[in-house]
């Protein structure tokens, strides 16, 4: 047993405390776990959009203060009672999309969304209602289950998943978000077939991971579409045949009227990876009548809502919608990695950290971000 075992630990965590504000790093102590839960010390984590938009107040289940973070990988350092899934020091993956498989959810064998503890992780508390973080004497609410940006953080056991201890955590920390999200929505979700055509919209880690999907199967054209011309060399790289950027149009189309020219009537799939819903509009209208299938994977802010004209879907257009790629992570998530380590995976994982950040200087991390200047910015949570 971990000389930490039932003991609080003190720790670092990088603090959002109110909206809009920088994060701050922070003592902060940390429970130990209750029963059914798990303390990891988390090594690694990414920085994913979806911290930035609620921290910065957007996000209508934003809480505060909180820990946020959630593309998260460790080392388990204790259980609480009654878990017999995890034992200490095993290597793990924590899962934003918790998997019980004992929930009406799990059981339908229909969706990814498990329910076992969403509400509560939705309101920043652990399934008991209680907060396991305090910090300067006040409770830190919890994030998406999670709270990865924390040294230590306190999980159900139905939201971690143990992987092979061999695979490098600064790496397989982005299996617990974007990339399985992106590869996941083209193969499970959107179950694109072989020889269809597909469009990207927004070629960030998201959408890069969309088009590996739509490479693996062997879709006949990707079309890229982004407003940064930078991201046509990473598109290529990642399976692209074709890249446009909506603002270098010639002005007498619009890029819908664009991709419907380019693909005889408009395209099989297409997925929207930006969160605009303006872009989520034209990701669909730019679908084949009869049976091009969209895919929203971005999400938007707060009070903003989708619209279209009922007769795209009249015509056959069908609206959907994928959370974490509709991947189950206790149940898939040991063979990606496995797939990883031995080298047989489609997934070009390591070519997606293009920064490194400590948490001391996470906040420079998240400044890179919003500028657009990386794919996958890891943090080393040691430092
Ligand atoms: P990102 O910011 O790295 O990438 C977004 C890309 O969209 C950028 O390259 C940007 O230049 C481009 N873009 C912006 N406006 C555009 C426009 N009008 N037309 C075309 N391209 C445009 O973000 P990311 O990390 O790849 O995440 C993408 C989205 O997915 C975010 O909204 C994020 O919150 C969301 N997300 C959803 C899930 C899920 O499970 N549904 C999981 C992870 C992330
Ligand atoms: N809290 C927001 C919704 C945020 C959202 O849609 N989250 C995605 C994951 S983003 C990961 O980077 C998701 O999985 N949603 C399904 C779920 O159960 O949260 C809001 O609008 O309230
Ligand atoms: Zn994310």
């Amino acid at each position: 047993m971990s000389s930490t075992a039932g003991k609080t630990i003190t720790c670092k965590a990088a603090v959002a405390w109110e909206a809009s504000k920088p994060l701050s790093i922070e003592d902060v102590e940390v429970e130990p776990p209750r029963a059914g839960e798990v303390r990891v010390k988390v090594t690694y984590t990414g920085l994913c959009h979806t911290d930035y938009y609620t921290l910065s107040g957007n996000d209508p289940e934003g809480a505060f203060p909180s820990i946020l973070g959630h593309e998260g990988a460790g080392f388990v350092e204790s259980v609480g009672e009654g878990v017999t899934e995890f034992k200490e020091g095993d290597s793990v993956i924590l899962l934003y999309t918790a998997e019980c498989k004992q929930c009406k959810f799990c059981k339908s064998g229909k969706t990814n969304l498990c329910q076992s503890v969403r509400a509560t992780s939705g309101q920043g508390v652990m399934p008991d209602k209680t907060v396991r973080f305090k910090c300067k004497g006040q409770e830190i609410k919890h994030f998406m289950g999670t709270s990865s940006f924390s040294q230590y953080t306190v999980v159900s056991q139905y939201s971690l998943v143990a992987v092979d201890p061999k695979a490098p955590q600064e790496k397989t920390c982005l299996l617990g978000c974007g990339v399985t999200t992106g590869f996941g929505a083209a193969t499970h979700t959107a179950n694109i077939s072989q020889g269809s055509t597909v469009a990207v919209f927004g070629i960030g880690c998201v959408g890069l991971a969309v088009l590996e999907g739509a490479k693996s199967r062997k879709a006949s054209r990707i079309i890229a579409i982004d407003t940064n011309d930078k991201k046509q060399s990473w598109a290529e790289r990642f399976g692209a045949t074709d890249f446009i950027n909506p603002t270098k149009l010639d002005g007498k189309q619009t890029i819908v009227e664009k991709l419907v020219e380019l693909t005889d009537g408009g395209l099989d799939y297409t997925f929207d990876c930006t969160g605009n819903t303006d872009v989520m509009r034209q990701a669909l209208e730019a679908c084949h009548k009869g049976w091009g299938v969209s895919t929203i994977i971005g999400v938007a802010a707060a009070g903003k809502e989708i619209s279209t004209r009922p007769f795209q879907l009249v015509t056959g257009r069908k609206w959907q919608g994928s959370a974490f790629g509709g991947v189950k992570g206790k149940s898939e998530l040991p063979a990606m990695v496995d797939a990883y380590t031995n080298g047989t995976s489609p997934i070009q994982l390591d070519a997606y950290v293009t920064h490194h950040a400590t948490l001391t200087d996470i906040e420079t991390g998240f400044a890179k971000m919003k500028e657009g200047e990386c794919i996958r910015c890891v943090v080393d949570m040691s430092k």
